[in-house]
């Protein structure tokens, strides 16, 4: 078999005249068959040689040099088998966290070609060889290559080459195992050699490529990876890739566990593992696919609708999550809306004199999986996660007007539940429409229209001004006593609020508290929310350091995801920290936030008498101590809240929120240690 490098001269030379490294995913264009050439373009790549400019400005390469950075190495290396897979040569990829702190990725495909090139640029050299030391020179192997590569992730392995401070790259191929080893920053300590037979037992074939990340590089934050960012990741891959294994090992010392993914039903298992902790609508799955050979894109698409009220559309294109949405998001969304809607009428579900249902109604409680594979994706956004390619939106879109038409002519008893849910929806959103107009009449009629409840800062700037949502009267009487009212205003909450994961949007904006609320932030609420208008650019929940008070900053902090999510996306909400104990050194009041922080303290001080006057709750402290505990810029502290991943958060928050008594409890159980850094 005659190994091919070639370079798509189009792309090769614009990337020549581009002043600027390629960006993290942007992708170089697959080879195809026909226009593969024995030559090589050596002009269009000199450009590109070397591997000095990922060293200089690795940033530009791998989005960071912090931890996000680093795991990107990894995600680079699994791609590349990833696509062997796909390509239908591969049904096993190991991902090792080795004792030593390296990473070690392996799979059973066809093994990466070792042969020397006999002519060209590369004379001597073996495509390993060239993938790992010549920017963007991954993926273009092969003579059918790749009709559409899997990974395209981006910018190839030659970037993990230049950012490690060693790599061994191992083969096995012909029943000889192949060896080679680059030292710091890409360079290799001799040529690909054979170092012995393939091992009896394991695979025929396969590449294995071990990394050690350098610690130079990568400085700020180190070159620790993190297990369960890992996990999660090569997880959805594997939901993604139905049936690849990616079986999971961390041999670091005191860490050790091995987790093995296989999913036979691929995204069908995905959308049922998403459900899981909610209660499906019903136990069907819809799911298709497509595939245009000529525009080369694939689509993958499943969906069951759950008994909550919130959507959940999660996006992919080449296995990277795209949370902005994009095109294929947009056209799933455009078709499922007419498709429901039609169906609805044929079945009369929908009387002639009804409005059609909106595509919010017909989303509501939805979980869906969008999965779409394409030649050169675009990611455009402010987080460059929203796919742009145009034709995907009608390529999903007619595929999802004709599948699930289909599906819910087939499955009757099914499309009935959609569009009956689609209905109780349409109803409360009539009616969330009136209580809504109901909150903003009565604003209007009450002058200021600040609740009563609501002790006002005088400041009318809100990057200045603080709200404190305070559980208790009691509590809040000497929090107006503590505060700065320039400053600081106060908002006491009585009891729970409503748990608004269980209740629809219209029943919750009739709760006393959720008005109140509204009403001081005075932005708005759900789909109105103007973040620009909130009143305080810090709204902090102060409740009680036991149970009862991390049960209400729970309910607070969801009714924040839920309804006021871009509040948590600015930065804007806060999480207050009493303390849970207090003591004395000699005269001085000593105060202590949590059972942490008084064995710190009594490791510290074997002799000191223990703390238990354990403060009984914020109405035990009197207005000077809460001052300068909680509330007072300079001597307290804040837990900002922030949204990290919303497929994630959707998860916890459903899992904490939801009815699923048991998986709120084994999650809590696992991650207790965790749960002060909780990202919601
Ligand atoms: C192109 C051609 C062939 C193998 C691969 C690429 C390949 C690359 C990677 C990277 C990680 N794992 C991989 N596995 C395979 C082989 C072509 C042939 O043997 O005919």
């Amino acid at each position: 078999i005659e190994v091919r490098v070639s370079n798509d001269t189009e792309a090769a030379s614009t990337d020549a005249t581009e002043t600027t490294p390629a960006p993290v995913r942007k992708t170089s264009k697959s080879t195809n068959s026909a226009t593969t050439t024995a030559a090589y373009d050596a002009k269009a790549i000199q450009v590109l040689e070397g591997l000095d400019p990922v060293r200089k400005r690795p940033g530009m390469y791998i989005g960071s040099t912090g931890l996000q950075g680093l795991h990107h190495l990894i995600w680079e290396v699994v791609d590349n088998s990833v696509d062997e897979a796909m390509a239908g040569h591969c049904t096993r990829i190991g991902v090792t966290l080795l004792a030593d702190g390296g990473c070690q990725v392996d799979d059973n495909g066809r093994g990466i070609p070792v042969d020397p090139f006999t002519a060209g640029e590369h004379k001597g050299k073996s495509a390993a060889e060239v993938v790992l030391t010549v920017l963007h020179a991954g993926g273009k192997f092969g003579g059918d290559g790749y009709k559409v590569s899997g990974g395209l992730h981006g910018v190839g392995v030659s970037v993990v080459n230049a950012l490690s401070e060693r790599l061994v790259i191992e083969v096995d191929r012909g029943g000889k195992h192949y060896r080679q080893e680059y030292a710091k920053g890409g360079k290799p300590q001799g040529k690909m050699a054979v170092v012995g037979d393939t091992p009896k037992r394991g695979r025929t074939t396969g590449t294995t490529i071990t990394f050690w990340p350098d610690p130079t590089i990568f400085a700020a934050e180190g070159v620790e990876f993190v297990a369960r960012t890992v996990l999660e990741r090569l997880q959805t891959m594997a939901f993604l890739n139905k049936g690849l294994i990616i079986a999971f090992a961390d041999q670091r010392e005191g860490r050790e566990q091995q987790v093995e993914y296989q999913y036979k039903g691929g995204i069908i298992d995905f959308v049922k593992h998403l459900n899981a902790t909610k209660e499906p609508l019903f136990s069907k799955v819809c799911q298709f696919e497509d595939e245009d050979e000529d525009d080369g894109q694939m689509l993958d698409i499943a969906m069951q609708w759950n008994t909550g009220y919130y959507e959940g559309i999660h996006g992919y294109a080449n296995g990277i999550s795209t949370i902005e949405g994009g095109m294929h998001v947009e056209g799933f969304k455009t078709a499922l809306t007419s498709v429901v809607n039609k169906y609805a009428r044929a079945k009369n579900l929908l009387k002639e004199k009804d409005p059609n249902l909106t595509g919010e109604d017909i989303r509501e409680g939805i979980t869906a999986i969008i999965s779409v594979k394409l030649r050169e994706p675009q990611f455009e956004g402010q987080t460059k996660a929203k796919l742009g390619n145009v034709p995907m939106r009608s390529f999903v879109q007619k595929a999802t007007n004709e599948r699930m038409a289909e599906w819910l002519e087939e499955n009757p008893t099914e499309a009935n539940k959609v569009v009956k849910k689609g209905l109780a929806a349409a109803q409360a959103r009539v009616a969330a429409k009136n209580a809504r107009n109901a909150i903003r009449r009565k604003t209007a009629l009450s002058g200021a229209g600040m609740p009563d409840k609501l002790k006002d800062c005088s400041s009318k700037n809100a990057d200045e001004s603080e709200l404190f949502i305070v559980e208790g009267d009691s509590a809040g009487g000497t929090a107006v006593d503590a505060r700065d009212p320039r400053t600081q205003a106060i908002l006491p909450i009585r009891g729970k609020i409503l748990n608004v994961e269980r209740a629809r949007i219209d029943k919750m904006l009739k709760n006393n508290e959720i008005q109140a609320l509204i009403t001081a932030i005075g932005a708005g609420v759900g789909d109105e929310f103007d973040v620009t208008k909130a009143r305080y650019h810090k709204v902090i929940c102060l409740a009680d350091a036991d149970v009862d008070g991390s049960h209400i900053r729970t309910l607070l902090l969801t009714f924040f995801f839920r309804q006021m999510r871009e509040m948590v996306e600015a930065g804007y909400v806060y999480i207050a920290q009493p303390p849970l104990y207090s003591t004395e050194i000699g005269k001085e009041k000593v105060y202590l936030k949590d059972d942490v922080a008084k064995s710190a303290f009594l490791e510290e001080r074997p002799n000191h008498k223990k703390p238990f006057q354990r403060l009984k709750g914020l109405g035990e402290m009197d207005w000077e101590e809460l001052r300068t505990t909680t509330m007072l810029d300079g001597t307290r502290t804040l837990l900002q809240v922030n949204v990290e991943e919303a497929a994630l958060a959707d998860e916890i928050t459903s899992i904490l929120m939801g009815d699923d008594v048991a998986s709120r409890k084994d999650f809590i159980t696992t991650n207790a240690r965790d749960v002060r850094n909780l990202d919601f």
